[in-house]
């Protein structure tokens, strides 16, 4: 197992209003944890899983403060600081602490996902435009109809891929009064995909996964060249 992530400010901007916070784990280990640097123009990292065999544990975020810059990069790091210290809570829990961190900035769109030790389930808590796909290979599955999900449809591709729904509002502005997080089932092999609203809405996961080498690492550089803005930061998240 593999996460990969990439981030990079606008053009011409010194610092970085998106940002990531990454963390896995291998067994019964504590979780290692990378973060990016909103101080920076662009910051990446790739964690690896050493695979025993042993039962893993995710939590993968993405921040977009609003607009671009300094201000936007204050945001990011509000956020990203608070979740590294509470990463293990609940997502309900660490969304509205990263809504009390970013009170008196501008505000931001997030996403946070985890799947729990040996879990065959992704949990999702997005705020505002951060989106995530879920995508498999095995066609025969189906998740099961819930609110929250949206199933593309594997037709020709011959790959499944599962999209969960975010709750309207803005971190550190309005929230709603009840944050839902949606879920769906996860088996090691499918590739998670998590991106600020930098990644163009044409991207679709499945189109890589069926045409690229399925390696996090390599699909995050590819969605980064093919599907990135140039009018805005970007992240992209990628776990396999
Ligand atoms: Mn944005």
């Amino acid at each position: 197992l593999k996460i990969a992530a990439l981030t990079r400010a606008l053009g011409g901007e010194t610092e970085n209003g998106d940002g990531y916070l990454l963390a896995l784990a291998n067994g019964e280990r504590p979780m290692t944890v990378v973060r990016s640097e909103p101080e920076r123009a662009e910051s990446r990292a790739v964690l690896d899983f050493e695979g025993d065999g042993g039962s893993h544990a995710a939590f993968l975020l993405v921040v977009d403060g609003i607009g671009h810059g300094p201000e936007a990069a204050l945001v990011a790091r509000k956020v990203i600081d608070i979740a590294e210290r509470h990463h293990d809570y609940e997502l309900e829990r660490l969304a509205r602490a990263c809504h009390d961190a970013a009170l008196d900035t501008r505000g931001a769109a997030l996403g946070i996902a985890r799947i729990a030790r040996g879990a065959e389930e992704l949990q999702f808590l997005g705020v505002g435009n951060v989106a995530i796909q879920v995508c498999t290979t095995d066609a025969k599955r189906r998740s099961p109809k819930s609110s929250g999900i949206f199933s593309l449809n594997p037709a020709e591709l011959g790959v499944s891929c599962r999209q969960l729904a975010a709750n309207s509002g803005i971190v550190g502005y309005r929230i709603p009064t009840h944050l839902r997080a949606f879920s769906c089932d996860y088996h090691l092999g499918d590739v998670v995909a998590m991106y600020s609203d930098g990644i163009t809405r044409k991207f679709d996961v499945r189109t890589e996964v069926v045409s690229g080498e399925p390696d996090a690492e390599v699909l995050a550089k590819t969605v980064m060249a093919r599907y990135a803005t140039h009018t805005d930061d970007v992240t992209v998240v990628v776990l396999k």
